[in-house]
């Protein structure tokens, strides 16, 4: 029979790391390797750092799941919804029926995004946002009479969630061998130029492959024939992917081919949005002109699973007037509870100018010290735009030589970090931040001494 519960003289630490081990199922874990190694418990947080169960005190370079921007233990947040949970814990938006905090998300929305974009479907994650967005996106099209426009274009390496509709839409390779993919999607080059000049061992004109990748998704409209495409999906900066910050010929060339052909255009901003790249949304920051916005994360700064897609006029107009009922929608689009964290954390972003401070100081002094890491002989490439940051580490910097991916090089650096007092993500040997937009100056003075001593550590391991 399973232990159902750890002796009792254990301390709470290894009581919890107990239970989770006899009971819990980890997101992305092999459940075996996790039962040989006890998990890190954390217990509370305030600000940007976390405690653990043993009271040891983390930097949460990561905001959680690059979620928690606007920092933990808000007051303003916790008080919307704890009100919330006694006026109406819950209601549905089905059968012709609405309450506040839906009517109001939806129109603070369309207030903080580009004037184009007017409505927001609920969802409760971003995986549902983007199920919602194929369901979208294949509707628009049969309103219109051209049900063959079926085929969405979306970019290897891309995350889009965890759902099938979502890991389809990705380009994770070992996603799709787990689960397979649905038909109708296809996947092109990303716009990963230090990979391809690691891969190619050549110079590599950064502004041309650009270009040349950006070609790739009309290559590919071509091919498969205009009058079967009906999307193109893309985060304007790959977050899980590794942080993928594109060459600045990319974008460009991608808006003249996604104006060329009659196709959607799906930006999907559950990473960039809300302010983590110095802009409301990360398309802002790149002059996109999106069709459809799945968000979530930082929407409530993940206090509550909450997530949507935003609709352009374009789009909705076509939904709303010619379309008829829309037979999608989950039993917590829309949650109240949820809908007022969300209220609470766009109201407080606005109130504390966030995005502004971010723009102006905070993202430019990040970025500006996240450079000084590209001295480390470890460091093959430093990248960022905003609150996101990606530290490459390699083998050889001189020559593009990447570590064998068998040693683990970005395991072991962010297990340093963790012993650094500092979360940060490994993406295979790319080390990954994305702090809360609350950071200060100071602070990122205090991540760069631990992300230093953690590459220092890591060397010596390697040694
Ligand atoms: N789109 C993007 C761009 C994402 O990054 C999703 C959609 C799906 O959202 P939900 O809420 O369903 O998880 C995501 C999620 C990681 C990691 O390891 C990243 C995400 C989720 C889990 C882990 O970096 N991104």
């Amino acid at each position: 029979m399973t232990q159902r519960f750890a002796a009792m003289d254990a301390s709470n630490t290894e009581r919890w790391q107990q239970l989770d081990s006899a009971h819990h199922l980890h997101p992305f874990t092999d459940p075996k390797e996790l039962k040989n190694n006890a998990v890190r418990i954390i217990e509370s947080a305030q600000g940007i750092y976390l405690t653990d169960s043993d009271g040891k005190e983390y930097l949460d370079a990561m905001a959680g799941l690059w979620c928690v921007n606007m920092g933990y233990g808000r007051q303003e947040i916790i008080d919307a919804v704890s009100a919330q949970v006694q006026q109406l814990p819950y209601y549905n938006a089905f059968f012709k029926t609405s309450h506040p905090p839906a009517a109001e998300l939806s129109a603070l929305l369309s207030e903080v995004s580009p004037g184009y974009m007017n409505h927001t479907f609920f969802t409760s994650s971003g995986s549902e946002a983007n199920d919602t967005v194929l369901r979208m996106v294949w509707r628009y099209w049969d309103i219109l009479g051209k049900p063959e426009k079926r085929v969405v274009i979306s970019r290897k390496n891309a995350y889009h969630g965890s759902t099938i509709a979502a890991s389809s839409l990705g380009g994770m390779e070992d996603m799709h061998k787990q689960g397979g993919i649905i038909p109708n999607i296809v996947h092109v080059e990303q716009p990963y130029w230090f990979g391809k000049r690691c891969e190619s061992g050549a110079d590599l004109d950064a502004q041309q492959f650009g270009r040349e990748v950006a070609q790739s998704i009309a290559d590919k409209i071509e091919e498969l024939g205009e009058g079967r495409v009906a999307a193109f999906i893309a985060e304007p900066i790959q977050g899980a992917g590794g942080v993928i910050v594109p060459p600045e010929s990319y974008w460009p060339e991608v808006k003249k081919i996604c104006a060329q052909y009659d196709i959607l255009f799906v930006d999907d901003e559950v990473i960039c949005g809300f302010g983590r790249t110095g802009h409301w949304f990360g398309s802002e920051l790149y002059g996109l002109k999106p069709d459809l916005m799945p968000i979530a994360k930082g929407l409530a700064s993940g206090y509550l699973p909450i997530g949507g897609v935003m609709v352009a006029d374009r789009v909705a107009d076509v939904l709303i007037d010619q379309g008829g009922e829309f037979n999608h929608g989950f039993t917590y689009s829309g949650h109240p509870v949820c809908a007022a964290a969300a209220i609470a954390n766009i109201k407080l972003m606005q109130t504390e100018n966030i995005v502004e401070t971010v723009r102006e100081s905070t993202a430019p002094y990040l970025q500006k010290r996240l450079r000084e890491l590209s001295d480390h002989p470890l460091v093959g490439e430093v990248r960022g735009v905003g609150m996101l940051g990606a530290i490459e580490l390699v083998e050889d910097k001189d020559n593009y030589v990447k570590f064998d991916k068998a040693r683990g090089v970005g395991i072991i650096c962010r297990n340093h970090c963790f012993e650094n007092n500092l979360v940060m993500r490994a993406v295979g040997d790319t080390m990954i931040l994305s702090p809360p937009l609350i950071m200060q100056q100071s602070d990122i003075d205090v991540f760069i001494e631990r992300a230093w001593k953690s590459l220092d550590m890591t060397q010596q391991s390697l040694a």
